[in-house]
């Protein structure tokens, strides 16, 4: 008898939101789930029993939107990410469920300042920068935009590496975000799946019969749902988002134990645990690891498992599949859910292949978030053979069909056929994992226009004209509660005071503000809370660093992964230019800024750690010469993540988005500064085209090379000594990072870093230099007048609601998930 049918159960009783209840609550939670005495408990255990209260309220509202997709049959949405960048809940929960005051009165009463332990909270960071954090966005959207949806990913016990700074240098610490247990999680003991690996495949059946084939893998492992509930705006809607744990079959093995082979018992069991204990610190590269591919696989399977087990639960039918459920794949990295449905619906539901077929690529969409060749996975063939030999089979059948289908009714030739292919016949064997996702999908979208027009003509241009109606673009957004009204409530204030509350619900309601733009009484406010804003920054940055900043400088932002194509070496070899000259023409009127950056780079990324590390020898230098006359400041900010985004994006007067253009999918860090009112310095790249369409070209700084200038540039020969020639500042700039006037104590440190710019400058450092430096004087004119800054910041704010990933959920609901 199915929990859902039973009607007449007594229901919870309602939650009060009165300060003097929650306040007794946490008294409650801290003294009977916590057994603490409130006269000696510590500030975790308060930020412990709040969450526990804050959770209650959750909870209702869980509960009831789960049975409303129940009670009308409501379509689904899975979005499978390897990656879920979430950070802190507790103040988006309390936000989301309009309780922000009550809470906080409520722990003044009892003597705990919501601030001090909303701090203490673990930063959860199961992702690496834009791709994770966008699907943290989407499921914070989808419950806001009332669709109903499980996020599917993995409970890994350490997120993205702690960075530290050992000399200028990144190392990378373990991160402990479960130390000290996980309020906001339950275990679903009762949701548990067997997972397999390796082992053979058998064919059953006689000779008249279809063989049918079943799979028995050598190892099996458990995966075990842990639960988090994900409120939407207002609280109408909570959504789960479910990571899986992996558990061995057998936690001992007695027997070994006991014949004294105390560490050889708990082998298993530490290979099964070992399987979700760490997050990929990859950024661009497939971690060519076994170990990343039994990650996807096993997280794939448990959460088809899961979906079907739901599905059929319901319905007790599989062929209506596709109208009940939809599952996105969040970049190729679940990829191999398309042959693990196969194996699911032919060899274990007895479904036909072609049948089964239609039905997994109406069901599945898939989501590309980069063109760079060496982010796009492919397995070796032996490897994924040996791993998975029943799903290295599927997708043999799958590419025979597909190739045929190109070769005879669509006349492809040998080449078209080599790039459409599932196998990548270049050297080793490899299964190209983003080819298997486009053939087994309806949909295949781009995260912006320009990288979706690019995917056409690059990386799936054959596939698409195989299948020409199935690439779309879905421009990225980002939730405008984490990223303006939690974290610049100064500035949410204002922007209420001025145009009312209508923009809570609607981003696009901003709008209004714009005839505040040139309203001096109001820009004095906007300035104010920046102001404020940058105090705060400020404050952290002496906390942490021991550094000073002068809130009235310009502060200058670029925090995102390090990474050649985000090209944060072209931001410090400017700043080394600028520096060179605030010392040779001291006469003229120098505006004051602060270069900060932050972000970390791959462990494995050697030139990614040492642009990190030539900005901290840039730093020490310009910091300490008194002839630059606190006019120039350069800041490494250790650790970046979502909290310390959520401190230095609403302190931006500047937002560097200037990647080489055509080589970022959308960015979403660009939309975030827009959003608090930073004026963007950018390329014509991903989402800055759209950013550009929205503010006006008037109110952002675009510079450099278009993504077609740089193709052909690459195409017909580009001469960077030349242009090196032609550019005094830049020519000076380089010379002294690599003959080591900033690494005195290794000259050589930067010499092959510098000479990749003079031999070949892939990432267009040199050919964008002066038309970057020239951008950066223009920003200068702007700043020294402020009601023109202000002007523009302001558009920026008013203008950026198209951006809210409640509009980006909209359409992947409307136009590719048919859902909500
Ligand atoms: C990324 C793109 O590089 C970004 O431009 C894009 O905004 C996001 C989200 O679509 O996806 N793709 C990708 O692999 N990463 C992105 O940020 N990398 C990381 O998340 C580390």
């Amino acid at each position: 008898m199915n929990s859902l049918t039973k009607a007449n159960l007594p229901a919870p009783a309602p939650r009060s939101s009165r300060p003097e209840i929650l306040a007794e609550e946490i008294i409650e939670r801290l003294t009977y789930r916590i057994g603490k005495d409130a006269k000696v408990a510590k500030p975790h255990d308060w930020l412990t029993a709040t969450i526990l209260v804050i959770r209650d309220r959750v909870i209702d509202k869980w509960m009831e939107s789960t049975r409303r997709a129940y009670e009308t049959d409501a379509k689904r949405v899975y979005y499978l990410s390897l990656e879920f960048l979430i950070g802190r809940l507790m103040r988006d929960a309390v936000s989301n469920l309009g309780l922000m005051e009550e809470i906080t009165h409520a722990l003044s009463s009892l003597g705990v300042d919501i601030r001090v332990i909303a701090g203490l909270e673990p930063d959860a960071a199961l992702g690496n920068g834009g791709l994770g954090r966008l699907a943290a966005c989407f499921m914070e959207s989808m419950a806001t935009v009332e669709v109903p949806a499980y996020g599917y990913g993995i409970r890994y016990v350490h997120g993205l590496f702690r960075q530290q700074m050992a000399d200028g240098w990144q190392v990378e610490l373990p991160e402990t975000w479960l130390a000290h247990g996980n309020p906001w999680e339950f275990e679903r003991r009762e949701s548990a799946y067997e997972i397999g690996f390796g082992g053979a495949v058998e064919t059953v059946g006689d000779h008249d019969d279809q063989p049918r084939y079943v799979w028995k893998p050598a190892e099996r492992v458990i995966a075990a749902a842990f639960d988090t509930p994900v409120v939407g705006w207002r609280g109408n809607r909570v959504n789960t988002l479910r990571l899986w744990s992996a558990q061995p079959i057998d936690p001992i093995l007695l027997d070994a134990f006991n014949a004294g082979d105390h560490i050889g018992a708990l082998r298993e069991s530490n290979k099964a645990e070992s399987l979700t204990r760490v997050l990929y610190p990859a950024d661009g590269t497939p971690a060519g690891q076994e170990l990343r591919l039994r990650q996807e696989f096993f997280f794939s399977s448990a959460s088809l498992q899961d979906i079907l087990r739901r599905h059929l639960q319901q319905y007790d039918d599989l062929n209506n599949l596709a109208d009940k459920v939809a599952i996105q794949l969040n970049d190729t990295h679940p990829a191999v859910s398309i042959a693990e449905m196969m194996r699911l619906l032919v060899d274990v539901h007895g479904m036909d292949f072609e049948h089964a077929w239609n039905i997994t690529r109406d069901t599945f969409a898939y989501t590309n978030h980069t063109l760079l060749p060496e982010a796009l996975e492919s397995w070796p063939v032996p490897l994924f053979e040996r791993l998975l030999p029943r799903h290295m089979q599927i997708a043999y059948t799958i590419n025979a069909k597909i190739l045929l289908e190109a070769r005879k009714t669509r006349n492809f030739s040998d080449a078209e056929i080599r790039s459409i292919s599932l196998i990548d016949e270049n050297g080793d064997r490899r299964l190209r994992m983003g080819n298997l996702a486009f053939v087994g999908s309806h949909s295949i979208n781009g995260v912006s226009a320009l990288h979706t027009d690019l995917m056409k003509v690059t990386v799936f241009a054959d596939l698409h004209k195989l299948y020409p109606d199935r690439i779309n673009n879905k421009t990225n957004g980002i939730t405008p509660r984490r990223w303006l009204m939690q974290c610049n409530p100064g500035l949410t204030g204002l922007i209420r005071e001025a145009i009312g509350d209508d923009f809570l619900d609607d981003a696009e309601k901003l709008k209004p503000l714009d005839k505040f733009a040139r309203d001096s009484a109001f820009q004095e406010k906007f300035a104010a809370i920046k102001r404020a804003n940058k105090v705060q920054l400020s404050n952290l940055v002496a906390s942490r660093m021991g550094i000073k900043l002068d809130p009235n400088a310009m502060f200058d932002i670029q925090i995102k992964r390090i990474h050649e194509y985000k090209r944060q070496l072209l931001n410090i070899i400017e700043t080394v230019a600028l520096y060179d000259q605030i010392r040779s023409h001291p006469e003229l009127d120098w505006q004051p800024r602060v270069k900060l950056f932050a972000g970390k780079a791959a462990p494995s990324y050697h030139n990614a750690k040492l642009i990190i590390k030539l900005i901290n020898d840039v730093a020490r230098v310009i910091n300490n010469d008194p002839s630059v006359r606190g006019l120039l400041k350069v800041v490494f900010v250790p650790n970046y993540n979502v909290s310390l985004a959520e401190i230095m994006v609403p302190a931006a007067d500047l937002s560097e988005q200037i990647s080489t253009a055509g080589m970022e999918a959308s960015g979403t860090g660009n939309m975030k500064f827009g959003l608090n009112g930073a004026l963007t310095i950018g390329t014509l790249d991903g989402a800055n085209v759209e950013m550009r369409d929205n503010v006006g070209e008037d109110n952002i700084v675009i510079f450099g090379l278009t993504a077609d200038e740089v193709a052909n540039l690459r195409s017909d020969g580009h001469d960077p000594r030349a242009v090196i020639a032609r550019s005094r500042e830049l020519a000076q700039a380089l010379d002294a990072i690599a003959s080591g006037v900033f690494s005195p104590d290794d000259r050589t440190r930067y010499a092959a870093l510098i000479d990749g710019i003079y031999t070949h400058d892939w990432f267009m450092v040199a050919a964008d230099f002066d038309a970057y430096a020239a951008a950066q004087r223009d920003v200068d004119t702007i700043w020294a007048n402020p009601s023109e800054w202000y002007a523009k910041t302001i558009n920026n704010t008013a203008r950026m609601g198209w951006f809210s990933s409640d509009r980006t959920i909209r359409q992947y609901a409307k136009e590719i998930w048919r859902a909500g």
